[in-house]
């Protein structure tokens, strides 16, 4: 087993039995190209399980999430079949180290995409856009890393919910945004916070897949990365996002 290898076995040890890693940093610092390394071998070992690779998820693509988390260049990580959640079902905490959830636009790829093509090229290449939430986790002890250390743990990738797709064409560039937990509004943002436009982390996620020799397939489904800062969950939780135009995604912790 090589040293990155090693580091996989660790991180994916800690999400499927959803207990706290210390961050790999604090031993000794992991380089972003070195997280990815990480990421694609931990990944291996979902697949040789039979997890299934489903899309792509951007992150930190809002100032929201940039400050937040204190890191600001764009990461992305890979969604898989068993990170899918049920829309108005509910997930269990005892999956999870410290979740978290967070509003996202979500774009179903038609067509094979691939390479530095416009966001008018990349919706071109869409079959539908819809609302959706994403759930995080790090499985870093206190939801703590630095970018090698986020990257290598699938950039706490853990579950994500899909509403109603829409037809591609779909004006997305400034809709609001509300998070409700409880009924009650946790966060409230718009669609432009993301790049400026989500278009934009589609773009992003095209040329960044293709670019890792997994270019988009149709039926991928891409995350374009939080609007706004994440909301930590807890057990009895209702969670509710509202978009505009885009209708409600929601989901309940038990
Ligand atoms: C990393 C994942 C960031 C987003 O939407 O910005 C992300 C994290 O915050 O743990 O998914
Ligand atoms: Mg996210």
């Amino acid at each position: 087993m090589t040293d990155l290898e090693r580091l996989a076995a660790i991180v994916d040890d800690a999400a499927l039995n959803a207990n706290a890693i210390p961050q790999f940093s604090e031993h000794s610092p992991l380089s972003v190209a070195d997280g990815y390394a990480v990421q694609a071998l931990s990944m291996q070992r979902r697949y040789a399980r039979g997890d299934r690779r489903v899309g792509i998820k951007m992150g930190f693509t809002s100032r929201a999430k940039q400050v937040q988390m204190g890191l600001d260049d764009l990461i992305w990580g890979h969604l898989t079949e068993t990170m899918r959640m049920q829309e108005g079902g509910s997930i269990s905490m005892a999956h999870y180290v410290h979740p978290r959830v967070e509003p996202e636009i979500a774009y179903l790829i038609k067509h094979e995409l691939a390479g530095n093509i416009s966001p008018l090229e990349a919706i071109n290449g869409v079959a539908g856009i819809a609302c959706a939430m994403e759930v995080i986790d790090s499985r870093y002890a206190n939801f703590k890393f630095d970018a090698g250390d986020v990257v290598a743990d699938n950039t706490s990738a853990a579950g994500f919910v899909i509403g109603d797709w829409h037809p591609p064409d779909t004006d997305v560039t400034n809709l609001g945004i509300v998070l409700n937990i409880n009924g009650r509004p946790k966060q409230i943002g718009s669609s432009a916070s993301i790049l400026g436009n989500p278009s934009r982390a589609l773009v992003a996620a095209i040329r960044l897949a293709a670019e890792n020799g997994e270019p988009l397939q149709p039926g991928d489904i891409v995350l374009a990365g939080s609007a706004t800062a994440a909301v930590e969950l807890s057990v009895g939780d209702h969670v509710e996002a509202q978009f505009e135009t885009l209708g409600s995604v929601c989901f309940s912790v038990r």
